[in-house]
């Protein structure tokens, strides 16, 4: 028995020097740790030996065992570290590869022609001014001369809040909260987000507007009509227009402007449902009645106002088909400015 637990050891050592690899080491354990493995063997032998011999040889089979056990995990381990090495290097990043760029955002043709517009006005010395978009009905409608029995005041037209606030159908209160802070002569815009119950093809619920007033001593419709044409031209170049009359209960007279069909220039074409014309803003001279609402002098100061649609705009600016695109978030189309 005591030569054949160092005949084990001297062939497992002779066995480990040619084994190189996990397998090799693991082939080893089975072999002389495993269930049916050599040493397992030999401590099944103990049965048949006396009680001191068990004693010397159960201490030397043991200490076999522990030798072979440690021997081996040492160099499994040794191999497990080679190999998360080897792991490691070939997970390195390659600097080399090129760069997965994030895509950059655009800014939205909207806010463009808002930036556009606001500049022209801003270069004629207009100031620009911001306010709620959640209104009280005085400053949307009755400050502004809409009566009660007007149609944009009904529930159908207008979204209106539990708390009967309603969310602001044009940009004009803006301009009423600001006449009540300062005094004429002043001239400023108003861009931002309006809000009516109408969804369709070529209307939105929420839609964009720029509002412009001036107001001062002696201010004419030659001044609205000298402002609105040096707009006009810078927005779309020079070409013919023209002021039709028309109707708002905060402007008297009031009309509205047109431009000659950029996409035909006035031969008629789908776009111009061929009039030859295309309707680019609404205008007048205030109305008095504002001014009382405000407590301005309506025998000292006279003004005029004008107010547009930004999607229309960058319709016309950018020959877009459809209105819905504007509002769609679609990077592709979005890219395109
Ligand atoms: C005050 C006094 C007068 C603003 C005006 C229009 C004419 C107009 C429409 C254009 C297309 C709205 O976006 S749209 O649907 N607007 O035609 N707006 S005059 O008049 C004012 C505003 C404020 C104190």
């Amino acid at each position: 028995m005591n030569h054949s637990v160092d005949d084990v050891l001297k062939e497992f050592s002779s066995e480990k020097s040619n084994a190189s690899s996990v397998s090799d080491f693991d082939s080893l354990k089975t072999k002389y740790l495993g269930k049916k493995g050599i040493v397992t063997g030999l401590l099944k032998q103990l049965g048949s030996l006396s009680p001191d011999e068990k004693k010397v040889f159960g201490a030397k089979i043991n200490e076999l065992k522990n030798t072979i056990t440690a021997e081996i995990d040492a160099e499994l381990g040794r191999l497990a570290q080679i190999e998360q090495e080897k792991q490691f290097k070939s997970d390195r990043p390659d600097h080399t590869l090129p760069g997965i760029s994030s895509s950059v955002g655009t800014t939205h043709p909207v806010l463009r022609i808002v930036r556009e517009i606001s500049e022209i006005f801003v270069s004629m010395g207009f100031f620009v001014a911001d306010g709620p978009e959640v209104e009280q009905e005085y400053y949307n409608f009755e400050a502004l001369n809409v009566p009660l029995h007007h149609p944009a005041r009904d529930m159908q037209d207008s979204f209106y809040l539990e708390s009967g606030h309603v969310l602001r159908t044009q940009t004009s209160p803006v301009q009423i909260r600001t006449m009540e802070k300062i005094s004429p002569p002043f001239k400023m815009i108003a861009p931002g987000k309006v809000f009516r119950r109408d969804s369709d093809i070529t209307h939105s619920p929420v839609f964009h507007q720029i509002e412009g007033l001036v107001v001062g001593e002696n201010v004419s419709m030659c001044d609205l009509k000298g402002t609105l044409i040096y707009f006009a031209e810078r927005m779309f170049g020079k070409r013919p227009y023209r002021f039709r009359p028309s109707y708002f209960p905060f402007t008297e007279p009031s009309a509205e402007m047109d431009i000659q069909c950029i996409f035909c220039s006035g031969s008629g074409c789908k776009v111009c449902k061929g009039s030859g014309w295309i309707e680019i803003l609404g205008c007048g001279m205030v109305n008095p009645k504002v001014f009382e609402a405000v407590n301005y002098d309506h025998e000292k100061y006279s003004g005029f106002a004008f107010g547009m649609g930004i999607e229309r705009q960058a319709i016309l600016r950018y020959g877009i088909s459809d209105i819905r695109l504007l509002f769609g978030s679609d990077v592709r189309f979005l890219k395109q400015f």
